[in-house]
């Protein structure tokens, strides 16, 4: 029998049972054997209690100075910086992909901690001239209330970071819904928080089930925002949660990303690339590159050279360092996988490698699939149309810049986006042409920083964006502040 660690939810600054009693199993998708931890399967309840503690704790967050603020994140993120490998180890444990690949979604969050308290001494307004004498104007950022954020598995502490960090430092309060299969990662972010002295209430974690706290925390009206990253599916259903109270919602979705590679390109980098952005997290990256739309001259080379590499990535439990690819996060998750693999064979596609489950030995308990492509692909496939988050990949044909520029624009999906050549005129041309919130030159669909703004047009997102100072835009209202010192009535556009 395993003996089962119980990790509490952590509401207005102390480790709490859920009040229902009930708790969850957390475990290993690399090996199923192992159990993670007890989490609390929490309810309304709960998260009222999470929601009470944030909304009393904002009385003072908002009013501690921003630089001070920034201070407290610099010691989180320093902090992290500390724990780096033992969260990243549990990380993969509990999330499947590959050790390297967990150090980088901490690095990740370590690096919006530090941005973000640089930003606790700019968050920066506009002064500007007014039109009138002795009158004064400036715009000022001001923080909203409580923001809840409701996080998905595959970025289990970078995503929230993009969300937690941003909002603290516009002097907003907490309350994070960690995804079902990843709360362990946020269970250590919070811990981090604490042990750096957050005062109590000013973040809040309640972990459970959608149903179980997402919906109240996107119905409460004490809520000011909701941020969420996850499926087109219940974004949808957040923002027509949000609508009848005019609550802020900020979306992250889908993807369905491609790499033009030009006949131009340096093959071997294109390759490179293709594979990474592919098959890295397992292809569970919203910004995976799910499309290889290819230059009909060169792409029989890249095909065949593209199926020999694949075929030797490893496959296995990302804790051992020789591993390239990991396990799906989840059984669900694999068999949505699995099926999709099924769906490229019926409708004409053709397997070019992998196409099912790795089994065999300690792979049995594991959710594992083989890194896929499909070639011949058209555009009408729904492999060519929808997300599939998983190891398959496909290749597509073009005959012209045109053609492939058309060919990556046609998709509900607008996040990532990738060209491979050695021309700057075409590079440039596709910079302007594909309609995706990130465009990489020479290198994958993956890989955004958190300097620059993350997130997509069309179905991915509604129009705003994480990571970078456009996060903020997100966290805070602008305020419009006219001081008039004439002593007079003056009258804006008639005097
Ligand atoms: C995601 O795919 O959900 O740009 C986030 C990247 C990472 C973040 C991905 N820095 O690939």
């Amino acid at each position: 029998m395993d003996k089962a660690k119980v990790y509490k939810n952590f509401i207005n600054g102390e480790w709490v049972d859920s009040v229902s009693g009930h708790t969850y199993e957390n475990r290993n998708p690399a090996d199923d054997r192992e159990l993670i931890g007890l989490f609390q399967k929490s309810n309304a309840k709960d998260v009222d209690s999470a929601i009470s503690a944030a909304e009393s704790a904002y009385k003072k967050w908002r009013l501690v100075p921003a630089p001070k603020r920034g201070e407290l994140m610099f010691k989180v993120a320093q902090r992290l910086m500390e724990r780096k490998e033992e969260i990243s180890r549990d990380m993969t444990r509990e999330m499947g992909k590959v050790i390297k690949e967990t150090r980088g979604d901490t690095q990740e969050a370590i690096d919006m901690g530090f941005y973000m308290a640089g930003e606790g001494r700019r968050l920066f307004g506009d002064t500007t001239p007014s039109e009138l004498r002795n009158k004064f104007q400036m715009s000022i950022r001001q923080p909203m209330g409580v923001c809840a954020m409701i996080t998905p598995w595959n970025f289990p502490i970078a995503i929230p970071s993009w969300k937690i960090f941003p909002a603290l430092i516009c002097g907003n309060t907490v309350v994070i819904k960690p995804a079902t299969y990843t709360p362990l990662s946020v269970v250590h972010f919070m811990e981090v928080f604490e042990e750096c002295g957050i005062p109590a209430g000013v973040v809040n974690m309640v972990t459970g089930t959608g149903g179980g706290v997402g919906e109240p925390l996107m119905h409460d009206k004490r809520v000011k925002l909701v941020s969420f990253t996850g499926s087109t599916e219940i974004g949808s259903r957040i923002s027509s949660a949000c609508a009848p109270d005019f609550k802020h919602c900020m979306l992250e979705m889908g993807g369905k990303n491609g790499q033009l590679v030009m006949d131009d390109a340096d093959l071997d980098l294109a390759i490179e690339g293709a594979l990474w952005g592919a098959f890295g997290t397992t292809g569970q990256r919203c910004t995976a590159t799910s499309r290889i739309i290819a230059h009909k001259d060169i792409v029989k080379k890249f095909t065949e050279r593209f199926v020999e590499r694949a075929k030797k990535l490893k496959v296995g439990n990302g804790l051992d360092e020789s591993i390239d690819v990991g396990p799906a996060v989840s059984e669900s998750q694999m068999n949505t996988v699995l099926e999709y693999m099924e769906i490229g064979k019926k409708e004409g596609a053709k397997l070019l490698c992998g196409g099912g489950r790795v089994t065999g030995g300690d792979h049995n308990y594991g959710w594992f699939t083989q890194p896929t492509l499909f070639g011949d692909v058209t555009e009408k496939m729904r492999i060519f149309q929808e997300e599939i988050f998983g190891s398959v990949t496909s290749i597509t044909t073009c005959d012209s810049l045109e053609d492939g520029i058309s060919k990556l624009n046609n998709v509900i999906y607008g996040l990532s986006s990738s060209i491979y050549t050695r021309d700057v005129n075409k590079a440039f041309v596709a910079m302007r042409d594909v309609y995706t919130g990130i465009f990489y030159v020479n290198a994958p669909t993956i890989g955004a920083e958190i300097s620059l703004p993350f997130g997509g047009t069309k179905s991915t997102g509604n129009g705003h964006r994480e990571a970078g100072k456009q996060a903020l835009d997100v966290f805070s209202e602008w305020k419009a502040v006219y001081i008039d010192f004439s002593g007079a009535l003056q009258k804006a556009q008639m005097d």
